[in-house]
Protein backbone atom coordinates (compact mmCIF):
# COMPACT_ATOMS: atom_id res chain seq x y z
CA UNK A 1 0.00 0.00 0.00
CA UNK A 2 0.89 3.67 -0.18
CA UNK A 3 0.92 4.80 3.41
CA UNK A 4 0.83 8.93 3.96
CA UNK A 5 1.81 9.22 7.90
CA UNK A 6 0.95 13.09 9.07
CA UNK A 7 3.20 13.15 11.91
CA UNK A 8 5.78 11.00 11.04
CA UNK A 9 9.16 12.24 13.49
CA UNK A 10 6.56 12.15 16.82
CA UNK A 11 6.34 9.62 19.67
CA UNK A 12 4.45 7.22 17.42
CA UNK A 13 4.78 8.44 13.63
CA UNK A 14 8.63 7.26 13.68
CA UNK A 15 8.23 3.80 14.84
CA UNK A 16 5.08 3.60 12.70
CA UNK A 17 6.86 3.92 9.66
CA UNK A 18 9.70 1.82 10.32
CA UNK A 19 7.14 -1.03 10.81
CA UNK A 20 5.26 -0.18 8.06
CA UNK A 21 8.36 -0.14 5.87
CA UNK A 22 9.23 -3.32 7.51
CA UNK A 23 6.34 -4.46 5.83
CA UNK A 24 6.81 -3.71 2.62
CA UNK A 25 4.41 -0.41 2.17
CA UNK A 26 5.69 2.74 0.42
CA UNK A 27 5.47 5.11 3.03
CA UNK A 28 5.25 8.59 2.71
CA UNK A 29 6.16 11.14 5.98
CA UNK A 30 4.74 14.77 6.47
CA UNK A 31 5.91 16.74 9.47
CA UNK A 32 6.38 20.47 10.62
CA UNK A 33 8.69 19.32 13.07
CA UNK A 34 5.66 21.54 14.88
CA UNK A 35 6.31 18.90 18.91
CA UNK A 36 9.89 19.74 18.41
CA UNK A 37 9.41 23.66 18.19
CA UNK A 38 6.94 23.52 21.22
CA UNK A 39 9.20 21.20 23.73
CA UNK A 40 11.74 23.92 23.25
CA UNK A 41 9.51 26.52 23.63
CA UNK A 42 8.87 24.75 27.33
CA UNK A 43 12.72 24.63 27.90
CA UNK A 44 12.43 20.72 27.87
CA UNK A 45 13.49 17.99 25.45
CA UNK A 46 13.54 14.27 24.56
CA UNK A 47 15.53 12.43 27.09
CA UNK A 48 15.89 9.88 24.23
CA UNK A 49 18.45 11.74 21.81
CA UNK A 50 16.71 12.43 18.55
CA UNK A 51 18.30 13.80 15.39
CA UNK A 52 17.08 15.88 12.91
CA UNK A 53 14.62 14.17 10.24
CA UNK A 54 17.22 14.24 7.53
CA UNK A 55 19.70 12.28 9.23
CA UNK A 56 17.53 9.86 10.98
CA UNK A 57 16.24 8.83 7.54
CA UNK A 58 19.71 8.66 6.31
CA UNK A 59 20.22 6.68 8.69
CA UNK A 60 17.24 4.29 8.50
CA UNK A 61 18.22 3.94 4.88
CA UNK A 62 21.80 2.69 5.54
CA UNK A 63 20.75 0.54 8.26
CA UNK A 64 17.06 -0.88 6.47
CA UNK A 65 17.58 -0.15 2.74
CA UNK A 66 14.43 1.89 3.06
CA UNK A 67 13.62 5.17 3.83
CA UNK A 68 10.99 8.17 4.24
CA UNK A 69 9.49 10.07 1.29
CA UNK A 70 9.10 12.82 3.60
CA UNK A 71 7.40 16.10 2.95
CA UNK A 72 8.33 18.96 5.82
CA UNK A 73 4.99 21.06 5.82
CA UNK A 74 2.13 22.13 8.11
CA UNK A 75 -1.27 20.20 6.92
CA UNK A 76 -3.19 23.20 8.73
CA UNK A 77 -2.42 24.61 5.13
CA UNK A 78 -4.50 23.62 2.86
CA UNK A 79 -2.61 23.81 -0.22
CA UNK A 80 0.01 22.09 1.17
CA UNK A 81 -1.89 19.62 2.43
CA UNK A 82 -3.88 18.89 -1.16
CA UNK A 83 -0.28 18.85 -2.71
CA UNK A 84 0.89 16.03 -0.54
CA UNK A 85 -2.24 14.11 -1.18
CA UNK A 86 -2.16 14.52 -5.15
CA UNK A 87 1.94 13.32 -4.62
CA UNK A 88 1.49 10.66 -2.69
CA UNK A 89 -1.58 9.12 -3.76
CA UNK A 90 -1.95 7.53 -0.31
CA UNK A 91 -4.45 4.42 0.18
CA UNK A 92 -4.41 4.94 3.65
CA UNK A 93 -3.33 8.34 5.12
CA UNK A 94 -2.44 8.05 9.11
CA UNK A 95 -3.48 11.12 10.73
CA UNK A 96 -1.10 12.24 13.75
CA UNK A 97 0.29 15.62 12.95
CA UNK A 98 -2.04 17.30 16.07
CA UNK A 99 -0.95 19.41 19.29
CA UNK A 100 -1.54 16.45 21.33
CA UNK A 101 -0.49 18.10 25.02
CA UNK A 102 -3.71 18.76 27.25
CA UNK A 103 -1.86 21.03 29.24
CA UNK A 104 0.31 22.92 26.45
CA UNK A 105 -3.36 23.82 25.47
CA UNK A 106 -4.11 24.92 28.99
CA UNK A 107 -1.17 27.43 28.66
CA UNK A 108 -3.65 30.03 27.73
CA UNK A 109 -5.64 31.66 25.25
CA UNK A 110 -2.37 31.72 22.70
CA UNK A 111 -1.96 27.77 23.03
CA UNK A 112 -5.54 26.90 22.82
CA UNK A 113 -6.71 28.88 19.73
CA UNK A 114 -3.44 27.33 18.20
CA UNK A 115 -4.51 23.53 19.39
CA UNK A 116 -7.93 24.51 18.27
CA UNK A 117 -7.04 25.96 14.69
CA UNK A 118 -4.77 23.32 13.76
CA UNK A 119 -6.26 20.35 15.11
CA UNK A 120 -9.54 21.13 13.39
CA UNK A 121 -8.46 22.78 10.48
CA UNK A 122 -5.78 20.11 9.71
CA UNK A 123 -8.32 17.15 9.90
CA UNK A 124 -10.98 19.36 7.31
CA UNK A 125 -7.97 19.91 4.93
CA UNK A 126 -7.65 16.33 4.92
CA UNK A 127 -11.47 15.54 4.40
CA UNK A 128 -11.37 17.84 1.79
CA UNK A 129 -8.39 16.61 -0.15
CA UNK A 130 -9.05 13.31 0.11
CA UNK A 131 -12.85 13.71 -1.28
CA UNK A 132 -11.45 15.53 -4.23
CA UNK A 133 -8.45 13.12 -4.71
CA UNK A 134 -8.36 10.11 -3.69
CA UNK A 135 -12.53 9.43 -2.10
CA UNK A 136 -11.78 5.50 -1.94
CA UNK A 137 -8.52 6.35 0.65
CA UNK A 138 -9.02 5.36 4.23
CA UNK A 139 -8.49 7.96 6.92
CA UNK A 140 -7.07 6.65 10.07
CA UNK A 141 -7.26 9.52 12.41
CA UNK A 142 -5.58 9.43 15.86
CA UNK A 143 -8.67 10.78 18.29
CA UNK A 144 -8.05 9.97 22.36
CA UNK A 145 -9.98 7.96 24.78
CA UNK A 146 -10.22 11.12 26.75
CA UNK A 147 -13.26 12.03 24.42
CA UNK A 148 -15.47 10.73 26.19
CA UNK A 149 -14.45 11.87 29.47
CA UNK A 150 -14.99 9.29 32.98
CA UNK A 151 -18.70 8.34 32.60
CA UNK A 152 -20.52 6.68 35.71
CA UNK A 153 -21.61 4.28 33.34
CA UNK A 154 -19.14 1.78 30.96
CA UNK A 155 -18.42 3.57 27.47
CA UNK A 156 -19.23 1.73 24.03
CA UNK A 157 -16.70 2.06 21.13
CA UNK A 158 -18.15 5.31 19.81
CA UNK A 159 -22.22 3.96 19.12
CA UNK A 160 -24.24 2.56 21.61
CA UNK A 161 -28.13 1.79 21.94
CA UNK A 162 -30.30 4.23 24.15
CA UNK A 163 -34.15 4.32 24.80
CA UNK A 164 -35.37 7.81 25.61
CA UNK A 165 -39.07 8.49 26.26
CA UNK A 166 -40.09 5.53 24.74
CA UNK A 167 -38.22 5.52 21.44
CA UNK A 168 -35.13 3.46 20.75
CA UNK A 169 -31.97 4.72 18.86
CA UNK A 170 -28.32 3.94 17.69
CA UNK A 171 -26.89 6.77 18.49
CA UNK A 172 -22.91 8.65 19.24
CA UNK A 173 -21.96 8.31 22.82
CA UNK A 174 -21.41 11.51 25.04
CA UNK A 175 -18.57 13.40 24.83
CA UNK A 176 -17.15 14.95 27.98
CA UNK A 177 -13.39 15.83 27.37
CA UNK A 178 -10.89 17.51 30.35
CA UNK A 179 -8.78 20.10 28.24
CA UNK A 180 -9.18 22.17 24.90
CA UNK A 181 -6.66 19.70 23.84
CA UNK A 182 -9.22 16.61 24.22
CA UNK A 183 -11.89 18.99 22.81
CA UNK A 184 -10.54 19.17 19.54
CA UNK A 185 -10.57 15.38 19.19
CA UNK A 186 -14.22 15.60 20.03
CA UNK A 187 -14.41 18.18 17.15
CA UNK A 188 -12.40 16.12 14.94
CA UNK A 189 -14.62 12.87 15.34
CA UNK A 190 -17.85 15.13 14.89
CA UNK A 191 -16.34 16.33 11.55
CA UNK A 192 -15.09 13.02 10.41
CA UNK A 193 -18.48 10.97 11.13
CA UNK A 194 -20.41 14.26 9.26
CA UNK A 195 -17.75 13.75 6.46
CA UNK A 196 -18.36 10.28 6.00
CA UNK A 197 -22.04 9.95 5.47
CA UNK A 198 -21.99 13.08 2.77
CA UNK A 199 -18.68 11.83 0.71
CA UNK A 200 -18.86 8.45 1.45
CA UNK A 201 -15.35 8.20 2.65
CA UNK A 202 -13.95 5.84 5.00
CA UNK A 203 -12.88 6.57 7.92
CA UNK A 204 -11.51 4.52 11.43
CA UNK A 205 -11.73 6.80 14.45
CA UNK A 206 -8.90 5.78 17.42
CA UNK A 207 -10.20 6.25 20.53
CA UNK A 208 -6.12 5.75 21.81
CA UNK A 209 -5.26 5.81 25.36
CA UNK A 210 -2.20 6.87 27.00
CA UNK A 211 0.83 5.53 25.31
CA UNK A 212 4.15 4.18 27.21
CA UNK A 213 7.31 2.94 26.17
CA UNK A 214 10.75 3.80 24.77
CA UNK A 215 11.14 0.25 22.31
CA UNK A 216 9.65 -1.55 19.20
CA UNK A 217 11.51 -4.32 17.52
CA UNK A 218 12.61 -1.74 14.60
CA UNK A 219 13.83 0.69 17.14
CA UNK A 220 15.92 -1.94 18.79
CA UNK A 221 17.21 -3.33 15.36
CA UNK A 222 17.97 0.08 13.99
CA UNK A 223 19.11 1.74 17.20
CA UNK A 224 17.20 4.93 16.01
CA UNK A 225 15.00 6.04 18.93
CA UNK A 226 11.72 7.89 18.81
CA UNK A 227 11.16 10.82 20.95
CA UNK A 228 10.26 10.30 24.80
CA UNK A 229 8.81 13.73 26.49
CA UNK A 230 8.91 13.24 30.26
CA UNK A 231 8.53 17.19 31.16
CA UNK A 232 4.98 17.98 32.49
CA UNK A 233 3.85 19.67 29.55
CA UNK A 234 4.82 16.96 27.23
CA UNK A 235 5.34 13.95 29.29
CA UNK A 236 2.57 11.51 29.40
CA UNK A 237 2.09 9.83 33.15
CA UNK A 238 4.02 6.32 33.33
CA UNK A 239 6.53 7.67 31.02
CA UNK A 240 6.92 10.07 33.44
CA UNK A 241 6.76 8.25 36.37
CA UNK A 242 9.46 6.21 34.71
CA UNK A 243 11.87 8.58 34.50
CA UNK A 244 11.10 10.32 37.84
CA UNK A 245 12.06 6.62 39.30
CA UNK A 246 15.25 6.50 37.33
CA UNK A 247 16.38 9.81 38.10
CA UNK A 248 15.47 9.35 41.88
CA UNK A 249 12.61 12.30 41.75
CA UNK A 250 9.68 11.99 43.48
CA UNK A 251 6.67 9.74 41.62
CA UNK A 252 4.07 12.17 41.04
CA UNK A 253 0.14 11.03 41.25
CA UNK A 254 -1.45 14.22 40.88
CA UNK A 255 -4.20 14.41 43.85
CA UNK A 256 -5.46 11.57 45.23
CA UNK A 257 -4.20 9.42 42.07
CA UNK A 258 -8.10 7.36 41.50
CA UNK A 259 -7.62 9.21 37.95
CA UNK A 260 -8.32 5.94 36.03
CA UNK A 261 -7.12 5.48 32.40
CA UNK A 262 -6.70 2.98 29.62
CA UNK A 263 -2.92 2.71 28.65
CA UNK A 264 -1.06 0.73 25.63
CA UNK A 265 2.52 0.02 24.95
CA UNK A 266 4.45 1.77 22.08
CA UNK A 267 5.16 -1.93 20.44
CA UNK A 268 0.94 -2.08 20.82
CA UNK A 269 -0.22 0.85 19.24
CA UNK A 270 2.05 0.58 16.69
CA UNK A 271 0.98 -2.86 16.21
CA UNK A 272 -2.87 -2.00 16.43
CA UNK A 273 -2.37 0.72 13.80
CA UNK A 274 -0.90 -1.14 11.25
CA UNK A 275 -3.99 -3.86 11.87
CA UNK A 276 -6.09 -0.81 11.20
CA UNK A 277 -4.48 0.18 8.08
CA UNK A 278 -4.30 -3.06 6.79
CA UNK A 279 -7.84 -4.03 7.14
CA UNK A 280 -9.80 -0.92 5.88
CA UNK A 281 -13.09 -0.15 6.81
CA UNK A 282 -15.92 -0.06 3.86
CA UNK A 283 -16.46 2.09 1.56
CA UNK A 284 -18.29 5.21 3.51
CA UNK A 285 -18.01 3.61 6.74
CA UNK A 286 -16.97 5.27 9.91
CA UNK A 287 -15.76 3.30 12.45
CA UNK A 288 -14.55 3.56 16.08
CA UNK A 289 -12.14 1.34 17.73
CA UNK A 290 -11.19 1.95 21.53
CA UNK A 291 -7.46 1.36 21.39
CA UNK A 292 -5.72 0.32 24.55
CA UNK A 293 -4.69 -2.64 26.67
CA UNK A 294 -5.61 -2.12 30.50
CA UNK A 295 -7.17 0.43 32.27
CA UNK A 296 -5.04 1.72 35.78
CA UNK A 297 -5.30 4.44 38.58
CA UNK A 298 -2.24 6.72 38.29
CA UNK A 299 -1.33 5.59 41.70
CA UNK A 300 -1.45 2.02 40.61
CA UNK A 301 0.83 2.81 37.97
CA UNK A 302 2.94 5.00 40.28
CA UNK A 303 3.29 1.59 42.68
CA UNK A 304 4.07 -0.68 39.52
CA UNK A 305 7.04 1.63 38.84
CA UNK A 306 8.06 1.69 42.53
CA UNK A 307 8.01 -1.84 42.84
CA UNK A 308 10.39 -2.61 39.77
CA UNK A 309 12.37 0.05 40.24
CA UNK A 310 13.49 -1.33 43.93
CA UNK A 311 13.35 -4.59 42.85
CA UNK A 312 15.39 -4.38 39.23
CA UNK A 313 17.29 -1.48 40.46
CA UNK A 314 18.19 -2.05 43.98
CA UNK A 315 17.57 1.95 44.56
CA UNK A 316 14.27 3.34 46.60
CA UNK A 317 11.37 5.38 44.52
CA UNK A 318 9.56 8.18 46.34
CA UNK A 319 5.70 8.07 45.35
CA UNK A 320 4.20 11.98 46.34
CA UNK A 321 1.02 12.85 46.24
CA UNK A 322 1.57 16.22 44.68
CA UNK A 323 -1.25 18.96 44.37
CA UNK A 324 -3.14 18.34 40.77
CA UNK A 325 -3.08 20.97 38.28
CA UNK A 326 -5.97 20.05 36.05
CA UNK A 327 -9.58 19.88 36.70
CA UNK A 328 -10.76 16.21 36.95
CA UNK A 329 -12.29 13.57 38.78
CA UNK A 330 -9.59 11.47 41.05
CA UNK A 331 -11.83 8.87 42.46
CA UNK A 332 -14.59 7.34 39.59
CA UNK A 333 -16.26 4.64 37.63
CA UNK A 334 -14.28 3.12 34.56
CA UNK A 335 -15.13 0.76 32.26
CA UNK A 336 -14.64 1.25 28.95
CA UNK A 337 -15.47 -1.70 26.15
CA UNK A 338 -12.46 -2.78 23.88
CA UNK A 339 -12.91 -5.42 21.72
CA UNK A 340 -13.50 -4.77 18.31
CA UNK A 341 -9.17 -4.46 18.03
CA UNK A 342 -9.02 -8.54 19.67
CA UNK A 343 -11.85 -9.27 16.80
CA UNK A 344 -9.17 -7.87 13.97
CA UNK A 345 -6.41 -10.01 15.74
CA UNK A 346 -4.89 -7.98 18.53
CA UNK A 347 -2.86 -9.40 20.76
CA UNK A 348 -0.67 -7.96 23.87
CA UNK A 349 2.96 -8.07 23.41
CA UNK A 350 4.26 -7.73 26.82
CA UNK A 351 3.33 -7.30 30.23
CA UNK A 352 3.40 -3.85 31.80
CA UNK A 353 6.07 -4.82 34.67
CA UNK A 354 8.22 -6.14 31.91
CA UNK A 355 7.85 -3.22 30.11
CA UNK A 356 8.39 -0.68 32.55
CA UNK A 357 11.43 -2.89 32.98
CA UNK A 358 13.13 -2.10 29.94
CA UNK A 359 11.68 1.60 29.67
CA UNK A 360 14.03 1.70 33.23
CA UNK A 361 16.84 0.09 31.28
CA UNK A 362 16.87 2.30 28.54
CA UNK A 363 16.26 5.60 30.49
CA UNK A 364 18.99 4.66 32.90
CA UNK A 365 21.89 5.61 30.69
CA UNK A 366 20.02 9.34 30.20
CA UNK A 367 19.67 9.47 34.31
CA UNK A 368 22.08 13.16 34.65
CA UNK A 369 19.89 14.17 31.63
CA UNK A 370 16.49 13.67 33.43
CA UNK A 371 17.75 15.29 36.57
CA UNK A 372 19.01 18.15 34.70
CA UNK A 373 15.18 18.72 33.24
CA UNK A 374 13.74 18.66 37.07
CA UNK A 375 12.52 22.07 37.00
CA UNK A 376 10.38 21.16 34.01
CA UNK A 377 8.67 18.23 35.16
CA UNK A 378 7.48 19.37 38.11
CA UNK A 379 4.26 20.32 36.99
CA UNK A 380 3.52 23.72 36.95
CA UNK A 381 0.19 24.10 34.46
CA UNK A 382 -2.46 25.00 36.48
CA UNK A 383 -6.09 24.25 34.52
CA UNK A 384 -7.37 27.42 36.97
CA UNK A 385 -4.52 29.73 36.08
CA UNK A 386 -4.92 29.11 32.28
CA UNK A 387 -3.67 33.13 31.05
CA UNK A 388 -6.06 35.23 29.17
CA UNK A 389 -5.33 37.58 26.32
CA UNK A 390 -1.44 39.12 27.34
CA UNK A 391 -0.97 42.59 25.97
CA UNK A 392 1.74 42.40 23.19
CA UNK A 393 1.18 39.33 22.78
CA UNK A 394 -0.09 37.51 19.05
CA UNK A 395 -2.80 34.97 19.31
N1 LIG B 1 -1.00 12.44 35.75
C1 LIG B 1 -0.51 12.29 37.02
N2 LIG B 1 0.81 12.59 37.24
C2 LIG B 1 1.64 13.03 36.24
C3 LIG B 1 1.12 13.16 34.96
C4 LIG B 1 -0.21 12.87 34.73
O1 LIG B 1 -1.22 11.90 37.95
O2 LIG B 1 2.82 13.28 36.53
C5 LIG B 1 -2.42 12.11 35.50
C6 LIG B 1 -3.25 13.24 34.89
O3 LIG B 1 -3.76 14.10 35.87
C7 LIG B 1 -4.33 12.46 34.15
C8 LIG B 1 -3.64 11.16 33.76
O4 LIG B 1 -2.45 11.08 34.54
O5 LIG B 1 -5.37 12.13 35.02
C9 LIG B 1 -3.24 11.11 32.29
O6 LIG B 1 -2.44 12.24 32.00
P1 LIG B 1 -1.33 12.18 30.87
O7 LIG B 1 -0.55 13.45 30.92
O8 LIG B 1 -0.58 10.90 30.95
O9 LIG B 1 -2.23 12.05 29.56
P2 LIG B 1 -3.25 13.06 28.91
O10 LIG B 1 -3.03 14.46 29.31
O11 LIG B 1 -4.62 12.52 29.11
O12 LIG B 1 -2.86 12.97 27.37
C10 LIG B 1 -2.13 11.86 26.84
C11 LIG B 1 -1.54 12.31 25.52
C12 LIG B 1 -2.67 12.62 24.54
C13 LIG B 1 -3.60 11.42 24.44
C14 LIG B 1 -4.10 11.01 25.82
C15 LIG B 1 -4.88 9.72 25.80
O13 LIG B 1 -0.70 13.44 25.69
O14 LIG B 1 -2.12 12.97 23.29
O15 LIG B 1 -4.69 11.74 23.64
O16 LIG B 1 -2.97 10.76 26.67
S1 LIG B 1 -6.15 9.73 27.06
O17 LIG B 1 -5.54 10.06 28.34
O18 LIG B 1 -6.75 8.42 27.04
O19 LIG B 1 -7.09 10.77 26.69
Amino acid sequence: MNVLILGVDGYIGWPLALRLLKRGHMVYGVDSFFTRRRVKEVHSDSVLPIEPFSIRNKKLHARMQKQVTFFRGDVSDAKFMYDVVEASRPDVIVHLAEQRSAPYSMIGLKQATETMVKNIVSTLNLIYAVKDIVPEAHILKMGTMGEYGTPNIDIPEGFFEVEYNGRRDYLPFPKFASSWYHWTKVHDSNNLMFASKVWNLSVTDVMQGVVYGTRTPEIVETGLYTRFDVDEVFGTALNRFCAQAIANLPITPYGKGGQTRGFISLEDSVQCLTLLAENPPDRGEYRVFNQFDEHYSVLKLATIVKEVYEEEFGGIAEIKHVENPRVEKEEHYYNPIHENLKKLGFRRTKELRDEVELMLQDLSQFRDKILSMREVIEPRTFWKESRGLVQGEKV
